[in-house]
């Protein structure tokens, strides 16, 4: 992309965030996702694999919204990271992620090595690999409620 571009379409996205963002908090709320229920043994086995996630995002930004949504869905307890404010954040985002972009999710594997992972449709697309219902339905009879 053309270097007079890059402002532009960083002003593009801040005016969305500013203008659509408050709106789509506003629907989120109204229609919260219900998350799947499984039982107890399995949701704390997923609870465990999630404590080496973490969502950096910004708050009103419309991609970041969809993934959280669908960790709602998904009942995951991923840690969100703001990426917007704090600067601690930010500063890991860029250094580990390589890029001010979000969302992104930080996964740490057994050996502890992060792997940074950009865009919502990637992200939505692991998430259901690793946690979805299909997954899932091979291994126990989880219900959405
Ligand atoms: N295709 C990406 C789009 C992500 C995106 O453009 N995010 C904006 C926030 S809404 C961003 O990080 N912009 C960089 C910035 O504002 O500095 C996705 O689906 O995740």
């Amino acid at each position: 992309m053309g270097i007079t571009m890059k402002p532009l379409v960083r002003l593009f996205f801040r005016t969305l965030r500013r203008v659509i963002g408050p709106i789509m908090l506003f629907i989120d709320w109204l229609t919260t996702p219900k998350g799947i229920q499984r039982p107890l043994k399995e949701q704390e086995k997923i609870n465990q694999n999630t404590q080496n996630m973490a969502l950096y995002q910004f708050k009103t930004c419309p991609f970041c919204i969809k993934v959280r949504r669908h960790t709602k869905r998904l009942s995951l307890n991923i840690e969100t990271r703001d990426a917007q404010h704090d600067p601690t954040s930010r500063a890991q985002l860029v250094t580990g992620g390589g890029a001010l972009k979000v969302p992104c999710l930080k996964v740490t594997n057994e050996a502890g090595e992060d792997h940074w992972m950009y865009e919502s449709d990637d992200i939505i697309h692991y998430l259901n690999s690793q946690f979805g219902q299909d997954h899932f339905n091979n291994q126990s009879h989880a219900t959405r409620h």
